[in-house]
């Protein structure tokens, strides 16, 4: 299989608490390649344009609030069948459900606070990828 590009964020309950290494070493460890990488401080139209699928839902005030509330890291991951690698290093949404060793498990706070941020589809990889992300910015 060729090479998948994923976009991925270090939430604000990670950059708070200093686990950016801790979780990039996990990414890496699975295999995957961090080929773009910046910290930002989300505004709160960013968070709910990138949250936007949400909007109906009842979390989502507190979904926009806490991304905008600290910064995150947001990267591009790079490796083979990147999308559905990176959901299986991150674990189950709600970290109780997820499996040992995932990132979610180890480190996510809530099903709120959980740590980090990876893309479904192939489409909304590419979506948030450019949302985030210039051309000359992601070295593979
Ligand atoms: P993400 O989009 O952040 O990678 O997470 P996901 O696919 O595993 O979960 P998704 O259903 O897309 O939900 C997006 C984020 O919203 C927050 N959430 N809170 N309190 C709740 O019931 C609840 N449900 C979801 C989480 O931060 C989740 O990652
Ligand atoms: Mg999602």
């Amino acid at each position: 299989m060729a090479l998948e590009r994923t976009f991925s964020i270090l939430k604000p309950d990670a950059t708070r608490r200093n686990l950016t290494g801790l979780i990039n070493a996990k990414i890496e460890a699975a295999g995957l390649r961090i080929v773009a990488q910046k910290r930002v401080h989300m505004t709160r139209a960013q968070a709910e344009t990138f949250y936007a699928v949400h909007k109906e839902r009842p979390f989502f005030g507190e979904l926009v609030e806490q991304m905008s509330a600290a910064p995150v890291v947001v990267q591009v991951l790079e490796g083979e069948n990147a999308i559905l690698r990176y959901r299986e290093v991150m674990g189950a949404t709600n970290p109780e459900k997820a499996d040992a060793g995932t990132i979610r498990k180890e480190y996510a706070l809530n099903m709120g606070e959980n740590s980090v941020h990876g893309s479904d589809a192939p489409e909304t990889a590419a979506q948030e990828i450019a949302q985030w992300f210039a051309g000359n910015e992601i070295v593979g």
